[in-house]
């Protein structure tokens, strides 16, 4: 069975940047039901409960057709979640270094750049989705969106970094204004684990 990884900080770490009740809400309600249900899908076929998160998603094509549709949702929203609380924490520094620093000015000119185009890609998703920053096998990256929670793991592809743009991720504290919780989250990417995803991707 799949379980819910505790916050590897605390609820109200990352504040003022996101709210400790978003936090609270958004990781034990919203990640624990994505968990349960990803749970409850795979117990039909426990099989699978020996496959990672990553394996399942890669191949979703092997899931039966009777819970892919689930599986795809909920696995995802697992999946996204635990990388979403991985890439944040309070205090971290404010942009990368080395090796994902050149590969993001060779993609987008600048780093600054690189979080407008971002940015730009989250106030762009209608609905519900995410951003995710992509490393593909020549070791370049790319700025990519997806609905729901997809993500590019779907595509055969390795994520490093990605921004949960759902309402639920911002409404209590931003309300409608997505713009702003883009640019407070900036201050709290976790860039150590973004460059330790691209180094051993
Ligand atoms: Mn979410």
């Amino acid at each position: 069975m799949f379980t819910l990884p505790d916050l590897p900080y605390a609820y109200n770490a990352l504040e003022p940047y996101i709210d400790e009740q978003t936090m609270q809400i958004h990781h034990d309600k919203h990640h624990g039901a994505y968990v349960a249900n990803l749970n409850d899908a795979l117990s039909k076929y426990p099989a699978w409960f020996e496959t990672s998160i990553e394996e399942i998603l890669a191949n979703l094509d092997q899931i039966p057709e009777d819970i892919r549709g689930k599986v795809r949702n909920d696995g995802g929203g697992h999946y996204n979640h635990t990388l979403f609380w991985d890439i944040m924490k309070p205090g971290g520094s404010t942009q990368p270094s080395g090796a994902l620093l050149d590969a993001i000015i060779r993609e987008c000119g600048s780093f600054e750049t690189f979080k407008e185009h971002f940015s730009t890609k989250g106030m762009g998703r209608f609905g519900s989705g995410w951003v995710w920053l992509v490393k593909e096998s020549d070791g370049s990256v790319k700025i990519v969106d997806a609905p729901n929670q997809d993500n590019p793991l779907m595509e055969g592809k390795t994520p490093i970094l990605g921004l949960d743009v759902w309402e639920h991720a911002y409404y209590l504290k931003y309300q409608n204004r997505r713009a702003e919780y883009i640019q407070a989250w900036w201050h709290v990417v976790n860039w150590t684990e973004v460059e330790r995803r691209y180094a051993t991707s």
